[in-house]
């Protein structure tokens, strides 16, 4: 069937919740699902392999160089700060926002301050093994961009924590590195061709249109509930971001409504697809959070959206590298991701999916 790259440290991470309005609520991304993922995609057929280590200058080809510093030594500077004892606050959350004051200029003694100036939103926490979970996540997309730049056509990378979230030096939305950006660089490395990003996942991908929003060699497409309807990341995401500089032109949002189904959002693809032709390689950000029985978003589409998806991206006849981004329906999460892979490898006979 395909390819997936999988590793069983992106299990370590444990958010267990999410700060939302002050509140500690359940968390939804939960190690469960690139469990399931896998263990669906072993059992569609696919060749599951694990990535290959990876030095820093990985992370550091879309990201600031400080943020991985911090990201890689948050938790452990958390702990001897002492936080989990007093308050009592046993992951790393930001408390001051630097950033909209404009006076950044120092970075502070303080773990607990730092973080506000890297982190979003206060929903996205590090603990015990984030950033184990973060690195192997990163390696998948690194290594399945590898693999397609090597001849495979369909390459998945079982990625958790997922990363459209994240920009060159912030996190927030779930997301820490933004593992489609590793694997666009990565096959903007390995050919001279420019790659084109589709992001499928119910949220607008506002790191990865971040990272790229200036370069014409990697374009982002994004099909997304309306940020201006009240979604996150409320702040971009919008139809007339377009792409600045050398990168204007190269980025299409297509927001759209609550309730929208297959075929608007089908529209939509065929519109990305199209925005993305003439691209030598193409980095899918699948979250399969737009389905009807998501928790996190009201978008409708169904397996067999899902598929058709597949289907219309891999028409583009490059080599292609899916990267997992949200999902979050534990029962369905398996069946949609394969149903998308067996559109994409041209497999239609089974497009019902399976887990
Ligand atoms: C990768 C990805 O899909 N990230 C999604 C992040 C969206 N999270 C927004 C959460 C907003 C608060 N949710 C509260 C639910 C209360 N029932
Ligand atoms: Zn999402």
């Amino acid at each position: 069937m395909i390819t997936a790259v999988v590793h069983p440290d992106t299990s370590l991470h444990l958010p267990e919740r999410e700060v939302w309005v002050g509140v500690p609520i359940a968390g939804t991304e939960v190690p469960e699902r690139a469990e399931i993922v896998a263990e669906g995609l072993r059992t569609a057929g696919a060749t599951l392999v694990e990535p290959k280590p990876q030095p820093d200058a990985t992370l550091t080809s879309v990201h600031d160089p400080g943020f991985i510093e911090f990201l890689s030594t948050a938790w452990e500077r958390w702990q001897s700060s002492g936080y989990p004892r007093d308050p009592g606050q046993d992951r790393v959350v930001p408390y001051a926002f630097p950033a909209v004051t404009g006076v950044v200029g120092r970075r502070p003694v303080s773990i607990g301050a730092l973080v506000g100036l890297y982190a979003m939103d206060t929903m996205t926490l590090i603990g015990p093994g984030s950033w184990e979970a973060i690195s192997a996540a990163a390696a998948c997309a690194a290594t399945a961009a590898d693999l397609a730049a090597g001849g495979l056509p369909h390459v998945m990378a079982v990625t958790r924590p997922p990363g459209h979230h994240a920009g060159r030096q912030f996190y927030g939305g779930s997301c820490y590195v933004n593992n489609a950006a590793v694997a666009a660089q990565r096959l903007r490395d390995h050919t001279a061709a420019s790659v084109a990003i589709i992001d499928l996942d119910a949220h607008h991908g506002n790191g990865t249109q971040e990272i790229f929003y200036k370069r014409a060699d990697v374009r982002y497409g994004s099909v997304h509930i309306d940020p201006g309807l009240g979604w996150f990341p409320h702040f971009v995401g919008f139809g007339d971001e377009t792409g600045e500089s050398a990168g204007s032109g190269h980025n299409l949002n297509l927001p759209v409504p609550e309730g929208t189904g297959d075929q608007p959002w089908l529209a939509a693809v065929e519109h990305l697809a199209e925005f993305s032709a003439g691209a030598g390689a193409v980095v899918v950000s699948l979250g399969v959070d737009a389905a009807t029985d998501d928790p996190e978003s009201p978008l409708t589409v169904t397996n067999n959206g899902y598929r058709r998806a597949g289907e219309i991206v891999g028409s583009l006849g490059v080599p292609t590298v899916a990267v997992l981004e949200g999902g979050y329906h534990l029962p369905t999460l398996a069946g949609l991701v394969a149903s998308f892979l067996l559109g994409l490898t041209g497999q239609t006979e089974q497009g019902g999916g399976s887990t």
